[in-house]
């Protein structure tokens, strides 16, 4: 069979990183069968667009994977490719816990011939076999042979084969640059931000969160070796290309067992596995010195932290008070003085916000070091406590909001300010935050550091900015371009001046010395 993996656009961020779920069913499709990937934010596609892709390709499947927020889009993809004659199989978190909405048994329409429930590593080669036959079920659930919810070890990863997968259309260097730009130092002719797992589940359950429920509260690690030997196969790659990449760790919290990161980034470092990498990791595991020393010496560059507020009332409403906001500014220095900076995220809209949230946010954002700052509202996704406990007192305004995506647009009232000015919150945090005074101010916080750290600030913001600001047209970005121009000159005017862009860092660099391990329990906290 000729099967087409799809994953819509979420008409909100940029193209910046490829999805996982991809990759790794393309590696778990039994052999006999071709895979053809079309990831929607990289490779813009309408209904009639895929239509026209599965009758030009002679597809015989179409899997499609979607989040919640792109479910309306994946339906009606589903639905353009049902109408070829062609089986369509949905899965991922929004689907697993609406199987009956896709599968048209709630009253509405079917757009999915077959729905994956939950992780389907073991399922899809079943799925695949059976669809060959044209015997495709409903739903296949991951079960084991007495019927009991059966969740897969990482321990036999399959191996992704990045070294021939065709990943042209994730290159974010821009083609008019790609020439020139693979003749600077080992080469920038391409640069890609590749997901990688190490380990997946989260046992904290906070209430807004799918992830618990989704994974479980069994945390599951692939070998140290299948890790690094995938950091090894992608360094392999971008060298061949004259390109560069970085990995993004897409565990919930990829520090949960702190022994077991620690002995997997001593690996790293010992096999020369060494690249620049962000990683989901919790506050409360960064007071751990010697994890953070690892962190900065096996490449760690960016750290999320879902810090969500800095009130603890809003944090012990949704089951997330072991996030201590007195402790995150110490936590970021911790960080910053190993030259790791933190995506910094935070949910407005919550019961105990209150008009003046944002500025209160960037008010204690401004007295950290430079990081980048991302905003968003309280949503209550399916399944969760969350909307549970909403929809029981009554409180959601718009209880199906995915069928109707709004990018930015709460689905219930909080309690101490209206939609509106929840609304306004963000935006405000958004606006402010990344302002061309936020910027330069950045900048300037790092002025005791050689020009490359802070260009490097400036470069993320900006490019953090073109990801998350709606829409950044070609005009936005030339507007962006003027509206800095005087941190721009200032870093050009430094970068002329003899020896700017060289010296070693001012702050204390990461002991690239591996410790004794000392045996951590599981921590107590994790991001999503
Ligand atoms: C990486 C990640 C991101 C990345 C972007 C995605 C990317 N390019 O990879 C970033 C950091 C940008 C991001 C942002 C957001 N994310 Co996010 N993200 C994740 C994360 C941590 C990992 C995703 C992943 O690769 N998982 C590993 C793979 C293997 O798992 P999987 O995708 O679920 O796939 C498995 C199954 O679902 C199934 N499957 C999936 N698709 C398909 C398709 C078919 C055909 C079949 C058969 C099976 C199948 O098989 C796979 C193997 O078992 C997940 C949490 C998690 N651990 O999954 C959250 C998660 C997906 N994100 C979530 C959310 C809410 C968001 C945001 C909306 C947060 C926000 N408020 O801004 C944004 C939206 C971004 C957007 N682009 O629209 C939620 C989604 C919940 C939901 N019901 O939709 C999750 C589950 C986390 C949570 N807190 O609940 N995210
Ligand atoms: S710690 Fe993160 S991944 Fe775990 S339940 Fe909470 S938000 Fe989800």
């Amino acid at each position: 069979m000729k099967i087409l993996l799809y994953n819509p656009d979420n008409g909100v961020t940029r193209n910046f990183m490829p999805h996982l779920w991809m990759f790794l069913l393309q590696a778990l499709t039994p052999s006999g069968h071709e895979v053809l990937l079309v990831d929607g934010n990289a490779q813009p596609m309408d209904e009639a667009g895929i239509a026209q892709f599965v009758r030009d390709n002679n597809i015989d499947l179409v899997g499609i994977g979607a989040m919640t927020r792109m479910i309306a889009k994946a339906y009606r993809m589903a639905d353009a490719v049902r109408a070829t004659g062609v089986p369509v199989v949905m899965g991922g978190p929004h689907v697993t816990e609406m199987a009956d909405e896709a599968l048209g048994r709630d009253g509405g329409p079917r757009h999915a011939d077959a729905v994956a429930l939950g992780e389907a590593d073991a399922t899809w080669p079943r799925i695949v076999e059976d669809a060959a036959l044209g015997q495709l079920k409903d739903v296949y659930a991951p079960v084991d042979a007495f019927g009991q919810e059966s969740k897969p070890s990482l321990k036999e990863y399959p191996v992704i084969p990045w070294q021939s997968i065709d990943l042209k259309q994730f290159n974010l260097v821009p083609k008019a640059a790609t020439a020139m730009l693979q003749k600077i130092g080992e080469g920038w002719g391409s640069f890609r931000i590749i997901p990688v797992e190490s380990g997946r589940g989260c046992p904290y359950g906070c209430e807004f969160c799918t992830v618990t429920g989704f994974f479980g509260d069994s945390i599951r690690f692939r070998t140290n070796e299948s890790v690094v030997n995938e950091l090894l196969l992608l360094k392999a790659r971008a060298r061949t290309e004259k390109g560069q990449m970085a990995v993004f760790f897409i565990d919930d919290n990829f520090a949960i067992n702190i022994k077991r990161t620690k002995s997997l980034l001593r690996d790293i470092i010992a096999a020369g596995a060494q690249c620049h990498w962000v990683a989901q990791i919790s506050a409360n595991l960064l007071r751990d010195e010697e994890l953070v020393d690892l962190i900065a010496a096996s490449g760690g560059k960016w750290i999320f932290i879902g810090m969500e507020s800095i009130d603890p009332a809003n944090l012990k409403d949704v089951n997330k008070g072991f996030n201590k906001p007195g402790e995150y500014a110490a936590v970021l220095e911790r960080l910053a003085q190993r030259n790791v900076y933190a995506i910094t995220s935070f949910i407005f809209g919550m019961d105990n916000d209150t008009v003046g949230v944002a500025e209160r946010t960037l008010g204690q954002v401004q007295t950290w070091p430079p990081g980048l700052p991302i905003f968003g509202l309280l949503t209550p996704l399916p399944a969760t406590p969350l909307y549970k406990r909403l929809e029981t007192a009554g409180r959601l305004t718009r209880p199906k909001h995915w069928q109707e995506f709004i990018p930015f647009a709460m689905a219930h009232t909080p309690l101490k300010m209206t939609i509106e000015e929840a609304h306004a919150e963000v935006n405000h945090g958004w606006a402010k935050a990344y302002s061309p005074e936020a910027l330069a101010a950045a900048v300037e916080s790092l002025n005791d550091q050689p020009l490359g750290y802070r260009v490097n600030i400036f470069l993320a913001r900006l490019c953090f900015r073109g990801i998350y600001f709606p829409m950044m047209g070609k005009m936005a970005w030339v507007k962006v371009i003027a509206q800095n121009r005087r941190t721009i000159f200032k870093l050009v005017r430094e970068g002329f001046k003899a020896g700017a862009w060289r010296g070693a860092p001012a702050r204390i660099p990461a002991s690239p010395v591996p410790q004794t391990e000392a045996g951590e329990p599981i921590a107590q906290g994790a991001e999503g």
